[in-house]
Order: C-alpha cells, then structure tokens, then sequence
C-alpha cells in the first residue's frame, strides 16, 4: 500500500532532514520525492504562494509548508511517540 503522505525535499536540505527524521522517529509512513525546478516555482508556488521546501502533501491534497507548522500538526493526530522530554532532566 503507498503511504499517504509525500514528502517534497532535496537530499541535501537542513529542513527536509528535519522533516524526514521527525516522520521516521514517529513511524509515519511517506514517499519522498526530489524537488525539480517545476515543482518548486510553479506547482508548490500555486499550492502554497510561496517557493519553499519542503512541502508535505496529505492524502486530502493540501499542500504544507513550514516544518514547524507541519510538526505541530501532526504531533495533534500522533502525539506517541512523544518528540519532547517529560520533564525538565
Ligand atoms: N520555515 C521553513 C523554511 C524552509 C526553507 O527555508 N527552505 C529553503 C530550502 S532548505 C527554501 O525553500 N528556500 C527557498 C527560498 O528561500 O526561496 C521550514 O521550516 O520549512
């Protein structure tokens, strides 16, 4: 079965390693594909009004941005494993 979500990013991108470590660690299933030059400046540029990646594309077919927004987004419908410490220690 292919995983829902598809992750946009380039191998070599600091928040695309972000994003890509967060999924893994929770054990949420992706398909990461490479971003061309198309993708970043015309299809996620008209999906989300910006030239950024990563993007995140749900299985409803919204396109996110931001990894911190996309995190505390999905922390909201999987928050185990948790991604923050307990306590203070
Ligand atoms: N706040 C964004 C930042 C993402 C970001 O800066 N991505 C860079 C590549 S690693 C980018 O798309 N830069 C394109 C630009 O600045 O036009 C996030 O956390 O996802």
């Amino acid at each position: 079965m292919r995983p829902d979500l598809i992750l946009y990013g380039w191998q070599l991108s600091y928040y695309t390693g972000k994003l890509r470590s967060y999924l893994r660690y929770k054990g949420i299933p992706f398909d990461e594909r490479e971003v061309d030059l198309l993708t970043l400046v015309w299809r996620i540029k008209r999906k989300t009004g910006e030239v950024v990646m990563p993007v995140l594309v749900t299985p409803e077919g919204e396109w996110l941005q931001d990894t911190s927004a996309i995190v505390d987004r999905l922390e909201l419908q999987q928050p185990q494993p948790a991604i923050a410490p307990a306590g203070p220690v």
